[in-house]
């Protein structure tokens, strides 16, 4: 069997607005459009990889929350409708998805092994988060491959940033030696926002662009300084800034999926390759691919 290896990892934000705006089938929430900038980034981010054979995604998502431990979908099929609990106005989706239970027990018993909390999650009437499906539908809105869906921990609330940090970094390490193991081609996804200060008010078109912007400019300038220490490859001074970020701009970060991608891509030097930046009802988002072909080593 020839080694596994991660082809991609991607920060893959996960607004519901985004799929609320493409129109797709499978949602219930009909739109006049909305948010270009970032639905053309994932168009950037697709192409980007339409040349690159892959057979799973990895995903780690902030909208499964887990207090005890980090938890792995344990169930091969998932089929029903996810409505988003905040905007049921814009997502209201029906999947149908496929899980690599194989791959994801895999995962969980890696962590295990290097010491984390870990469990599967084998009830087949669980309800799959938005963030995930939102992720998944935009970078491969055909749906034609098996997910590995990770749980965030809250560790950062019930002991601190630091010890979600380390966790993270651990299960990625993790990730990692399992995918090559494996034989397998995984794409990662960090699900997240950046900066994640939103407005209170919805405008009464959700998709009227007129009232689109970054909450404030504070926010904008810590989103920046993180997007361009990726794009100069400094991912370890990015890591150790992420507790200082997250607490400023209350950043979706602090579920720990950007994190873990990191450390999973063995915190990567070269470029990564920003596909858009944008905001979604006040909040940071940007589409960033790390490509491992890129490493000098
Ligand atoms: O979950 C989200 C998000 N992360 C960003 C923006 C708007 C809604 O939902
Ligand atoms: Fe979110």
């Amino acid at each position: 069997m020839s080694k596994g290896k991660i082809v991609m990892g991607a920060l893959a934000p996960h607004p519901p607005h985004l799929v609320y705006a493409e129109n797709p089938p499978q949602n219930e929430a009909k739109s006049e459009g909305g948010w270009e900038e970032l639905r053309w980034g994932y168009e950037r981010l697709r192409n980007s990889m339409s040349d690159i054979d892959y057979d799973v995604i990895v995903i780690h998502t902030p909208h499964w929350q887990t207090f005890a431990g980090t938890h792995f979908l344990g169930v091969e099929k998932f089929k029903s409708l996810s409505v988003d609990p905040v905007f049921p106005n814009l997502f209201r989706y029906n999947y149908d998805l496929k899980v690599d239970v194989k791959l994801s027990k895999s995962i969980h018993d890696g962590a295990a092994d290097s010491g984390l909390l870990v469990k599967m999650m084998e009830n087949p009437d669980f309800r799959i988060d938005y963030g995930t499906i939102t992720s998944c539908h935009l970078v491969n809105p055909a749906w034609d491959k098996p997910i590995v869906c990770i749980s965030s921990n809250r560790s950062k609330f019930y002991f601190n940033a630091e010890v979600m940090q380390a966790n993270m970094i651990k299960l990625g390490e993790a990730t990692r030696k399992v995918i090559e193991a494996s034989g397998k081609k995984a794409l990662l996804l960090s699900s997240n926002s950046l900066s994640h200060r939103h407005f209170t008010v919805e405008p009464e078109v959700p998709e009227d662009m007129s009232q689109e912007h970054v909450t404030n400019h504070h926010q904008y300038l810590w989103d920046m300084k993180m997007i361009n220490l990726m794009k100069e490859g400094k991912t370890r001074e990015m890591i150790d800034l992420m507790p200082d970020f997250t607490e400023q701009t209350i950043a979706e970060t602090e579920a720990g999926s950007l994190t873990w991608l990191i450390s999973a891509l063995g915190f990567p030097d070269y470029e990564a390759i920003v596909h858009a930046y944008g905001t979604v009802i006040g909040t940071g988002n940007a589409i960033v691919g790390w490509d491992p072909s890129q490493a000098k080593t």
